[in-house]
């Protein structure tokens, strides 16, 4: 991977949609906007199950494939494989880094770590990217852990300036800017696109408040 693709970094799944709208409409409006790298996090309430949930799957990676973004799957190595997903995404509580590398080859492993421990385990066994958060509230994950605030992230930055970073939890224009100057690559969103009521305008200003810091 790229890690300019970490820049803006879209995830999203059926829970987080405003229930007037249709979530593969709000995917496609943030591809057309110029989001960087899609997740597809299907969690939750109304999460989907079986055969919806591995078609909408499909019809998500789809999308970011004609948009040229990377499709990514959260926690799910066996959808992703079975899919040829663009890579996985696991939590401390999924699979161990060193098994997901193993199963998904040289596709891209992302993981969410929390503390210096967890960077150096996901760093040794060959994750492409870390993900660190929430760096502030979030009302999208229900287990989050408590907000780190962006001293870790400015940490792990200067500790490992070769590991792409995107920050996650929390974040909107309003705190972007406090995460970009950490010089980490970029950040990872859910309902500042979800609930966005103008998704170009929303997309635009993430990449611009980027630019600025680079
Ligand atoms: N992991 C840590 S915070 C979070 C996840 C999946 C939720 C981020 O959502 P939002 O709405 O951008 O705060
Ligand atoms: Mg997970």
């Amino acid at each position: 991977m790229k890690r300019e693709d970490l820049e803006l970094y879209f995830i999203m799944g059926t829970s987080n949609v405003p229930p007037q709208e249709q979530p593969i409409y709000i995917l496609e409006k943030a591809l057309q906007a110029g989001i960087t790298m899609f997740q597809f996090r299907e969690k939750g309430p109304h999460a989907l199950t079986g055969l919806a949930y591995e078609q909408f799957a499909r019809q998500c990676q789809k999308l970011c494939h004609h948009y040229h973004v990377p499709f990514i799957i959260n926690d799910d190595v066996d959808l992703a494989i079975r899919l040829g997903a663009d890579g996985v995404h696991i939590g401390q509580d999924d699979l161990p880094v060193s098994v997901a590398r193993k199963r998904i080859g040289d596709m891209i492993l992302g993981v969410s770590v929390h503390c210096e421990e967890e960077l150096q385990i996901a760093i040794n066994h060959q994750a492409d990217y870390v993900g660190i958060g929430p760096i502030f509230p979030t009302s999208s994950k229900s287990d989050a852990q408590p907000p780190c605030g962006t001293s870790f992230l400015q940490e792990a930055h200067s500790l490992h300036p070769e590991l792409p970073i995107v920050a996650i939890g929390g974040i909107n224009f309003t705190n972007a800017h406090s995460v970009f100057q950490t010089g980490v690559d970029g950040v990872a969103v859910i309902s500042a696109i979800c609930q966005s009521k103008d998704v170009d305008h929303t997309v635009a200003t993430f990449r611009s408040l980027s630019r600025i810091n680079k």
